[in-house]
């Protein structure tokens, strides 16, 4: 056990990331005035209502500020019968290697973990509404980058996300997640493959509670996942991006993308035994259980994760987990490694003391 465990502590992947040094812009006052504009402007998002259509339209204003030609194209399909629509605008187009930030922008129709009411809505001012917020408010502050940024950016606002069944259905028989799939499985419609290519994916899911904790969540490539737990934490963020994180896995809208082959990571929180933020599907998700503070942590680490890899000047003093799909290469390895050692080192003294005790006894009958 000793062996092994010098053995991992030798091979196990394990790189120290250094933030580039940069003013970060992330402003949290704007991100918590996005949320609000959702969910007490805006009001329920639930697909198929009016509402749910003018969030859309809210988005596309907000990118409009930015820039009135940014451009924006929709991704259109039914659930159920129900119209629903993932929205996407792309910023530095010309660059061929792609960052996805993604969000899902759909709230849960029914209240299905409510103590009182389940058949009431959820605000989902956290699920839901901060991850958009953040989307928005990085949109702002990575434009004002854009020129300096050697990739391009995808905010994808993802639809249908929340209605899958817990205790019960948000809508019945909606599966999670419905939009994140759909968009997959056409993505080859929205970039050129022979000229384009992804670096990763990262969905904001639950960003802006109080008491943020993220956990490590499985379905992630981990060394995405773990890049930017550590850009958190070097930027002050111990609590939000623990050491030693939760971990579990979630169907969530990034599992797509890591099916089709592209390195994602979910940041989001425990949300189904959390005494800190016990809001999850219940009609207390709502403004008063959201935190500047925590919007800022998002904001700020996802900003900071982009300018490590990404900004012009400071490529060359980078270090991080790049290329973060070794994932599965290294875990291979790692293995291969592992039981190498447990056979040369182990099995291997075993077997010849076995041969040698054989050879003695076999001499030993001989006389
Ligand atoms: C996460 C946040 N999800 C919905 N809101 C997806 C999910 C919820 C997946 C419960 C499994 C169980
Ligand atoms: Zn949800």
């Amino acid at each position: 056990m000793t062996l092994i465990i010098l053995f991992n502590t030798i091979f196990t992947h394990n790189t120290i990331v250094k933030n580039v040094n940069i003013e970060l812009e992330f402003n949290e006052e704007n991100a918590f005035i996005y949320v609000k504009n959702q969910t007490n402007d805006i009001g329920l998002r639930i697909p198929g209502t009016d509402q749910h259509k003018q969030c859309l339209s809210f988005f596309i204003s907000k990118f409009k500020e930015i820039n009135s030609s940014f451009t924006y194209s929709f991704h259109n399909f039914t659930v159920l019968g129900i119209n629903c629509s993932n929205l996407l605008f792309k910023m530095n187009e010309e660059k061929e290697n792609i960052v996805i930030l993604g969000a899902h922008f759909d709230s849960r129709k029914r209240a299905t973990k409510d103590p009182v009411n389940t058949s009431a809505p959820v605000p989902g001012a956290n699920d839901g509404a901060s991850g958009c917020a953040v989307l928005l408010e990085l949109a702002r502050v990575l434009y004002n980058k854009r020129d300096n940024l050697s990739c391009q950016i995808w905010f994808l606002f993802f639809d249908a996300e929340d209605q899958g069944r817990d205790l019960d259905f948000g809508i019945p028989d909606w599966e999670w997640c419905e939009g994140s799939e759909r968009f997959v499985n056409n993505i080859e419609d929205y970039y050129d493959t022979s000229e384009e290519r992804f670096e990763c994916m990262v969905l904001l899911d639950m960003v802006g509670g109080v008491n943020l904790k993220f956990i490590k969540e499985t379905h992630s490539t981990s060394l995405l996942l773990d890049e930017i737990f550590k850009v958190g934490r070097q930027l002050g963020y111990t609590n939000a991006f623990p050491e030693s994180p939760e971990s579990n896995s979630i169907k969530d809208d990034h599992v797509y993308f890591v099916e089709y082959g592209i390195p994602s990571a979910d940041l989001i929180i425990n949300f189904w035994n959390n005494p800190s933020w016990p809001y999850h599907h219940t009609t207390e998700d709502n403004l008063s259980n959201i935190s500047n503070y925590s919007l800022q942590i998002t904001g700020r680490t996802v900003e900071q994760f982009i300018y490590n890899k990404f900004l012009n000047e400071s490529n060359f003093e980078y270090q991080g987990n790049y290329p973060w799909n070794l994932d599965n290469i290294f875990i291979d390895y790692n293995l291969y490694f592992q039981i190498s050692f447990l056979v040369i080192l182990i099995i291997c003294p075993i077997l010849i003391y076995i041969i040698t005790l054989a050879k003695d006894k076999a001499k030993l009958n001989n006389l």
